[in-house]
């Protein structure tokens, strides 16, 4: 048995600080057009696909943002996007900055079905960066100033599958995928947003493609589940973003993959069924997992070398941030 879902990984390329809402949502729509074109029966969008990457800047009154955030879902810019996806029948999963009704912030994505209808949302829980203004970097990355954490990983019976959504830096934790995986999910959409340069560690610019493909692959095969990673790449406001964007299949490898910096869309055929193949045999949890060995995976969230060890060896006690 197969149950084949054609899904499009639709990478954009910079959204600059002066481009319309309007404007970007004309491109969103030229590549649902596209995924429609190819058949795709979910288009996945990246993250903070309507702005541009925002948190690179400081301003002292956080409201003076509040512009980039979206306080309805579908707006009026965003609902032609929705009403062409309703008409194409195609879903798609966009990530936006959230301003609730009762003033919380969120780094959020959300998933629409093929009718148009909303399957599930998402608030990004791994906030990356830091909180103060740091004008020793080249850009800032204050995600923990502008946006409050989610409230955990959830999956959605979405597309004839079971779905979940990560967002960028997420892709980086094991704990992301396994929370999903542990939900049964069979694809997990992950939008991002990937400065190529590291200002704390900048030896780990010329790593960031190979880390990309690591977390992605890895958290795929791991809990045999489709990853579909969606970059916004480029060189946005003199940042460059990683590209990359790529659909791996639960074996670990990767189906489809952007070659450029710009708005691409790729495509795979994922078969759901395929993920099985891992979920029964080498990762069927239910038989292997060994949950009563893994209490400080949840019990703790720093560093603790116990104090044996660390007295034999001193130094850090790694809590620094970034
Ligand atoms: N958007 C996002 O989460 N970006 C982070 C950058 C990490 S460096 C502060 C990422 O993990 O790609």
């Amino acid at each position: 048995m197969s149950r084949i879902l054609t899904v499009g990984a639709a990478q954009t390329g910079p959204i600059q600080r002066a481009d319309s809402r309007s404007d970007v949502v004309e491109r969103l729509i030229a590549l649902l057009r596209q995924g429609a074109d190819a058949g795709c029966d979910l288009v996945v969008f990246p993250e903070l696909a309507l702005t541009t990457f925002f948190p690179r800047w400081w301003v002292d009154d956080r409201a003076e943002f509040d512009h980039f955030f979206e306080t309805e879902m579908p707006g009026s810019d965003t609902k032609p996007l929705f009403d062409e996806a309703a008409r194409l029948g195609v879903g798609f999963h966009l990530g936006y900055a959230e301003l609730t009704p009762d003033g919380h912030h969120y780094n959020t994505a959300i998933l629409v079905e093929r009718d148009g209808l909303l399957a599930g949302r998402y608030r990004k829980v791994h906030l990356p960066g830091h909180h103060e203004h740091e004008p020793w970097r080249e850009f800032q990355h204050l995600e923990r100033y502008y946006f409050e954490p989610g409230d955990g990983f959830s999956v959605f019976g979405a597309f004839g599958g079971v779905v979940g959504m990560a967002i960028c830096n997420d892709r980086r934790w094991p704990e992301t995928y396994r929370v999903l995986g542990l939900q049964g999910c069979e694809m997990a959409l992950i939008g991002y947003n990937t400065p190529v340069h590291y200002p704390p560690d900048p030896s780990q610019d010329v790593l960031q493609g190979f880390h990309n493909g690591l977390v992605l692959q890895s958290g795929a095969y791991q809990n045999g589940m489709w990853v579909v990673g969606v970059a916004k790449a480029g060189e946005e406001e003199g940042c460059l973003l990683l590209g990359e964007s790529s659909i791996v299949a639960p074996s670990g490898e990767v189906r489809a993959r952007c070659t450029t910096d710009g708005d691409e869309l790729v495509v795979a055929e994922c078969d759901l069924d395929m993920c099985s193949n891992y979920k029964d045999t080498l990762f069927n949890f239910g038989y292997y997992r060994r949950p009563e060995v893994y209490g400080r995976i949840t019990g703790q969230t720093g560093v603790e070398v116990p104090d044996d060890v660390a007295s034999s060896l001193g130094g850090d006690d790694g809590t620094g941030g970034t």
